[in-house]
């Protein structure tokens, strides 16, 4: 039987509750952003399927729960991540303060070499608190690439997977082939803002996930 897809990677979104996690996730896969989209409980998860560079890749991607209590429950799913997410609101500065705690959770949590992507969502607000040069600035410093995003307006959404998506073959790419010289890997996007990342916690994974088209 043949497969439907050249590669399947997984991607995991974090950061503090109400930074719009789960309706970045619809805005891409469902291509909607939903009225009152209640808090995450545990972790959710879609699948979509893109192609990238003629290649079909499947994206399963992990929304988890920003809210405290789901701490424990939404570390066990770091470990598998080829990409992690790291969301915050540009409106709201401190989502943006506790970056550095969830940077120590990817820390101990996560696999050294994911890819890690820092992303200021609810651009369309007129009253940031962040700028974007600081959100810019923390994601240089810390090896990540950044992205400011809208889930309500569809501003940088798909390209923000797509990124990722083609981020991942490439590394995935220079696997199969030994890198005759380790250029660390980041570098090679481009983009001016993308400059620069299972078990038991099934409270309702699988129940709403495959939202996607494929
Ligand atoms: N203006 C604006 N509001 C947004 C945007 N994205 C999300 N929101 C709003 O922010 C609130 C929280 O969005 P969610 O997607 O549920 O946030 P979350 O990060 O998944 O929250 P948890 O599941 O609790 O971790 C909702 O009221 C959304 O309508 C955006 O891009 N712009
Ligand atoms: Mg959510």
């Amino acid at each position: 039987m043949e497969m439907d897809y050249k590669f399947l990677f997984k991607v995991v979104l974090v950061g503090n509750a109400g930074v719009g996690k789960t309706c970045l996730v619809r805005r891409f896969t469902q291509g909607l952003f939903p009225p009152g989209q209640g808090a995450t409980i545990g972790v959710d998860f879609m699948i979509k399927t893109v192609e990238v560079e003629n290649e079909k890749i499947k994206l399963q991607i992990w929304d988890t729960a920003g809210q405290e209590r789901f701490r424990s429950i939404t570390q066990s799913y770091y470990r598998s991540a080829h990409a992690l997410i790291l969301v915050y609101d540009i409106s709201c500065q401190p989502t943006f303060d506790c970056l550095p705690d969830w940077l120590r959770e990817i820390q101990e949590y996560a696999n050294a070499k994911v890819l890690k992507i820092l992303v200021g969502n609810k651009t369309d607000r007129d009253d940031r608190e962040v700028p974007t040069s600081i959100g810019e600035e923390f994601a240089k410093q810390h090896g990540m690439y950044f992205l400011e995003t809208s889930a309500k307006q569809a501003d940088n959404v798909e390209r923000l997977f797509y990124e990722i998506a083609a981020e991942l073959i490439e590394q995935a790419r220079n696997k199969e082939v030994p890198p005759r010289s380790e250029t660390g890997g980041l570098a090679n996007l481009g983009n001016k803002n993308f400059s620069q990342s299972n078990c038991c916690a099934s409270l309702n994974v699988g129940m709403s996930g495959s939202g996607g088209n494929n």
